[in-house]
């Protein structure tokens, strides 16, 4: 652990009955761009991923594939492991529920819930039968009146998963007397949703009323066992939500982890998952007696060309095929900077290329590039001395160093579109500022004014590199390569430091390639 003042990031844990799609590298990316920026800020880090790994659903995925559930969970949970390596994800721990230490973690959790009575002075887990629908692919439980009939008179989850009824003997979490306790707390703490409307949602259905919960399953056994009652399982959204106090050491609430992560600074989900993080998971930590998470940011939901994507419809994207395609870089910049966090997008192959072509080749790589070049070709690869300071450069340079202050403020919400389209503001007026002050020319002209032209621009790219590389980390390192500083001297501390005249630097090669069709085969 480094020092600093902590910062908590989660995703969501996988379900691993799928393998790991567009969606998921969507999550893992934002969650690491912030977890990159907070660490190059100075902040401790601790970046959590994992999979999810109990449940009817997995048990059932591993039937289909006739393999034992943890034989199947070994082997879909390293599929995950291999996504967060592909999209260069810098996670510090990667958690499986099946861990020994998540068991101990989610039973503590569980006796911590059933020793305390609840504000109204009852159990909080009482033994009951729960008789109504469940929806398996959610692993949600739904109140008749919640349900969608199609043309057929068949019910549907909100979400179009099937529902199925569900009769058995199952332990209650009396959700229904922490409803005060939970709109208190909301007021209290107005950021603990984002954005806004998703904030707005989750106030009215707990203003709605909340009825107890079934937080036990008793007709299969693949989960954790309830303390004290084997016969049952804990519900796995009790036991998948745990793994955030798994991973600072839970139950050891004296664990040097928990006492400086817990409560989490962020837990990013997806807007399909927001009623199990807004109003489960804080109701199961007060009930608990445990600190509630700071914050919970739901992000929107991509659609491929237009269309849901799913199996069966073929427009599945798996990571893996698009960094093939397109790099790790450009497929990360794409996600962060198309579309508003917290949005529903659009990912269409036409606009992956246009950005790769546009913002990050002819724009950020062109700048780099000419600027490299022309220190090699015209100051023999060192690095020129600026002179004195005219407007145009000032301007430029007072642009660079603003971007810290103004990106902090953008990833503090985060709005990880805005944080680079503000970066690549200073990519544009670096570009102008190079038409403008045609270096090429003053190399004839002027070469005391090349100097510091050239060194404006460099200077100017140092900032930009060390700034990018929360979200295109490769091509960051290279260009910092390509600037001569060293690997250990990148964090963001660096920039009220300045280039030191006359550091030589290396040839220059691209950054960011053109994205070009490969020819149809003839
Ligand atoms: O929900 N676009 O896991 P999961 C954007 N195990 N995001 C998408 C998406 C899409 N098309 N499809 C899925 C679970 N996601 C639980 C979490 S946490 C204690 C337990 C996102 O594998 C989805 O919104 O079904 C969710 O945040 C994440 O992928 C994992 O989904």
């Amino acid at each position: 652990m480094t020092g600093g003042k902590p910062f908590y990031i989660t995703t969501p844990i996988y379900y691993v009955n799928d393998s790991p799609h567009l969606g998921h590298a969507y999550t893992s990316v934002a969650c690491d761009a912030l977890a990159r920026f907070m660490r190059l800020d100075g902040f401790n880090v601790l970046f959590l991923t994992g999979t999810d790994e109990h449940g009817q659903k997995v048990a059932k995925s591993a039937r289909d594939a006739g393999l034992a559930p943890l034989e199947f969970c070994d082997r879909v949970s390293q599929n995950f492991r291999a996504m967060t390596k592909l999209m260069d994800i810098s996670n510090d721990q990667f958690i499986r529920t099946t861990e020994e230490r998540h068991v101990k973690a989610s039973q503590g959790i569980w006796q911590a819930i059933a020793g305390n009575k609840s504000p109204k002075g009852r159990d909080n887990i009482y033994l009951g039968k729960y008789a109504g629908w469940y929806a398996v692919r959610d692993e949600a439980f739904y109140g008749e009146d919640e349900l969608i009939k199609d043309a057929n008179g068949t019910r549907h989850a909100p979400s179009g998963a099937e529902v199925e009824w569900v009769e058995e003997p199952s332990y209650f979490f009396r959700l229904s007397d922490w409803q005060d306790g939970l709109l208190a707390y909301y007021d209290a703490h107005p950021d603990f949703i984002a954005p806004k409307s998703r904030r707005n949602e989750v106030v009215s259905f707990v203003k709605g009323g909340l009825n107890d919960l079934s937080v036990s399953r008793t007709s299969f056994d693949w989960g954790v066992p309830v303390p004290g009652n084997p016969k049952h399982v804990m519900y796995v959204w009790l036991d998948a939500l745990t793994n955030y106090l798994t991973a600072v050491g839970y139950p050891d609430t004296k664990a040097a982890a928990y006492k400086t992560f817990w409560p989490a600074d962020i837990h990013v989900v997806g807007k399909d998952i927001v009623r199990f993080h807004c109003v489960y998971w804080p109701a199961f930590l007060m009930a608990a007696g445990l600190e509630v998470p700071k914050r919970v940011f739901a992000h929107g939901w991509w659609t491929v060309e237009g269309h849901k994507m799913s199996k069966s419809l073929g427009n599945f994207v798996a990571p893996q095929q698009l960094v093939e395609q397109y790099g790790v870089d450009a497929v990360r910049y794409f996600m962060l900077r198309e579309l508003p966090f917290g949005s529903d997008g659009d990912f269409s192959r036409r606009a992956v290329v246009g950005r790769i072509n546009g913002d990050l080749a002819n724009d950020f790589g062109n700048l780099a590039q000419r600027v490299l070049s022309m220190i090699q070709s015209y100051c023999g690869g060192k690095l020129p001395g600026p002179g004195a300071l005219k407007a145009a450069d000032e301007t430029l340079l007072a642009s660079a160093r603003a971007l810290l202050m103004k990106t902090r403020t953008e990833m503090a919400e985060p709005a990880f579109h805005r944080a680079l389209e503000t970066i690549w503001h200073v990519v544009g007026d670096a570009n102008r500022y190079v038409d403008e002050q045609a270096p090429w020319t003053l190399r004839k002209t002027d070469t005391a004014r090349l100097g510091t032209v050239l060194y404006t621009l460099a200077e100017t790219i140092r900032h930009l590199a060390i700034l990018a590389q929360p979200f295109v980390p490769q091509a960051a390192a290279k260009l910092l390569d390509q600037l001569s500083i060293p690997p250990g001297n990148r964090d963001f501390a660096v920039l009220a430091t300045a280039l030191i005249p006359g550091t030589v630097l290396p040839k220059p090669a691209g950054i960011f390639p053109r994205y070009v069709e490969a020819a149809a085969a003839p």
